[in-house]
C-alpha cells in the first residue's frame, strides 16, 4: 500500500485535509497544538473528490512543527520515519502567512541538511484560503472572492520560491484550498492522484 504522509507547522490544517478527505473524525483544535504522536489510518479518499480513482492509501497525519523547541524534539523520530516512509508528502501551509522559516528549517533537519531527500512526490497545500485579506469569502460560489482571487498566483509564487531550494516541488504542485469550505479538494486529489502517472 502507498503511503500519504502531511506535515506542516501547527495549526496549517493537516488533520482537517485529513478528516475531510478521508472521511475521519480525527480531533482538531484552533487554540492549542493538537496532534501529538502520528496518526494513522488506511482507506480511500472520500469518492467526491477522487475523480474516479481509487487506490488505497496508508495515511499518516503528523504533529505539526514549530510548536516548541521541547515538542520539536519529541516529535522528530516520528516526523523523520514518516517522512523517510512516504511515497507521497503533503506539505500544508497557511495561507495567511508569509512566515516560512519554520518549515524551512524543519524540512532541514528533515533531509539531514538537503543530504537525503525522499524520492517521494512532493504536494503542497495552500490551505485556510477563504482567510486570506480581505477574507471576503464568496459563500454563493464557495469560491474565493475576486479580491481573495487575484492573490492566488502571487502566494504560489511565494511558497515555490521559499520551498523548492529545500524540497522538489513545481508550481503547479501547489494547492490553494480551503479544508473547513471544501474548496479546491478535487485539484488537490488529483496532485495527489498524480503519484501514478509521474516518474519518481
Ligand atoms: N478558516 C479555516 N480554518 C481552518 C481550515 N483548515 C483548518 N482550519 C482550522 O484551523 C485549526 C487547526 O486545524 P488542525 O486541522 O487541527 O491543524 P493541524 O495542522 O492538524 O494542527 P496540529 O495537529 O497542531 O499540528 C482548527 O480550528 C481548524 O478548524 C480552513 O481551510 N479554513
Ligand atoms: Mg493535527
Amino acid at each position: 500500500m502507498l503511503t500519504l504522509a502531511i506535515f506542516g507547522q501547527t495549526g496549517a490544517g493537516k488533520t482537517s485535509l485529513s478528516n475531510v478527505l478521508f472521511e475521519l473524525k480525527w480531533r482538531t483544535d484552533d487554540a492549542v497544538a493538537c496532534t501529538q504522536t502520528v496518526s494513522e489510518h488506511s482507506g480511500t479518499i472520500a469518492a467526491s473528490f477522487n475523480q474516479g480513482k481509487f487506490p488505497k492509501w496508508r495515511l499518516l497525519d503528523t504533529p505539526g512543527v514549530g510548536e516548541s523547541e521541547e515538542a520539536d524534539e519529541v516529535h522528530f523520530r516520528q516526523l523523520y520515519n514518516s517522512f523517510h516512509s512516504a511515497n507521497v508528502i503533503l506539505w500544508v501551509v497557511q495561507a495567511d502567512t508569509r512566515a516560512f522559516r519554520e518549515d524551512q528549517e524543519s524540512i532541514l533537519r528533515l533531509t539531514d541538511n538537503s543530504q537525503k531527500i525522499p524520492k517521494a512526490h512532493f504536494v503542497m497545500a495552500i490551505n485556510q484560503i477563504d482567510k486570506v485579506h480581505p477574507e471576503n469569502w464568496d459563500m454563493a460560489n464557495n469560491a474565493p472572492s475576486s479580491e481573495q482571487f487575484s492573490l492566488i498566483p502571487e502566494k504560489i509564487n511565494l511558497v515555490h520560491k521559499r520551498f523548492s531550494p529545500y524540497i522538489p516541488i513545481q508550481t503547479q504542485h501547489i494547492i490553494p484550498c480551503s479544508a473547513m469550505r471544501g474548496y479546491g479538494l478535487s485539484n488537490l486529489v488529483n496532485v495527489i492522484n498524480n503519484y501514478y502517472t509521474v516518474e519518481v
